[in-house]
């Protein structure tokens, strides 16, 4: 059994999706960020750079004690190599996987998370980072849609690298994103939205438009503030 940390967000779905691919049993453990949950010792214990997702294994393969991980990438090639599904075993199929887990976790996510940030939610709008990152997320969806001609999936057989890219372009409406304008992506992102184990993931997923802060969930969320409860010692989980 696996306890899975995390709401519905993209960086929370990526190891959502993988777990119901490789079919392993899991828990899911909703940590508020809103209310600044992550910030909770016992969260931090697991996660300690306070981001969901992370994930308490209590069967890892060695036979020890509950094994936690923490970064969506981390948590995906742990999947991934604990069942010896999603990733090739060969060296060059390996490293393609990998290339693209990494150029997912290094650009894809922190790029349109940047670009939803200043599109929608800093509280004075600036031109030139609203560019600078709406600019950036768009050349890496040519990136992405260059890979994918000729391709069905991103590195060879469909994988943890689809899995890890899929749920930031979900979330496409935040980052100002026409799927229309990339068809070779538009085309990868229907058939794996089309896979039983995806829609599973995804049953209870109800689409969220960019929101309204109040202060308090700001200062939690992008002034790095910790909430008084974590200070005190919540012990939540
Ligand atoms: N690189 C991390 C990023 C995780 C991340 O940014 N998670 C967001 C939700 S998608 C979060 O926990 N935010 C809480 C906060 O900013 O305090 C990963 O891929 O796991």
């Amino acid at each position: 059994m696996i306890d899975i940390y995390g709401g519905q967000t993209p960086n929370v779905f990526k190891p959502l999706i993988a777990l119901e691919e490789m079919g392993e049993a899991y828990s899911r453990i909703p940590v508020d960020i809103l209310k600044g949950e992550q910030f909770a010792p016992a969260f931090l214990a697991i996660s300690p750079n306070n981001r969901v997702p992370a994930i308490v294994d209590h069967d890892p393969l060695d036979g020890g004690g509950p094994l936690p991980v923490f970064e969506s990438g981390a948590i995906l090639l742990y999947l991934a190599d604990k069942h010896r599904a999603f990733i090739p075993a060969d060296a060059r199929g390996r490293a393609a996987v990998v290339e693209w887990l990494m150029w997912q976790m290094g650009g894809q996510g922190p790029m349109c998370g940047q670009a939803g940030h200043f599109r929608n939610y800093a509280p004075e709008k600036i031109p030139y980072a609203i560019d600078r990152y709406s600019n950036e997320v768009r050349r890496l969806y040519g990136v992405l849609d260059t890979r994918l001609a000729g391709r069905e999936f991103i590195a060879g057989d469909y994988s943890i690298a689809d899995m890890a890219c899929w749920p930031w372009i979900l979330f496409r409406d935040h980052h100002g994103v026409a799927l229309a304008d990339f068809p070779n992506v538009e085309r990868w992102y229907a058939a794996v939205e089309a896979r039983p184990a995806v829609r599973r993931a995804l049953a209870d997923y109800q689409p969220i438009p960019p929101m309204t802060f109040t202060d308090a969930q700001r200062a939690v969320l992008f002034g790095g503030q910790r909430p008084q409860a974590a200070e005190a010692g919540d012990e939540r989980h």
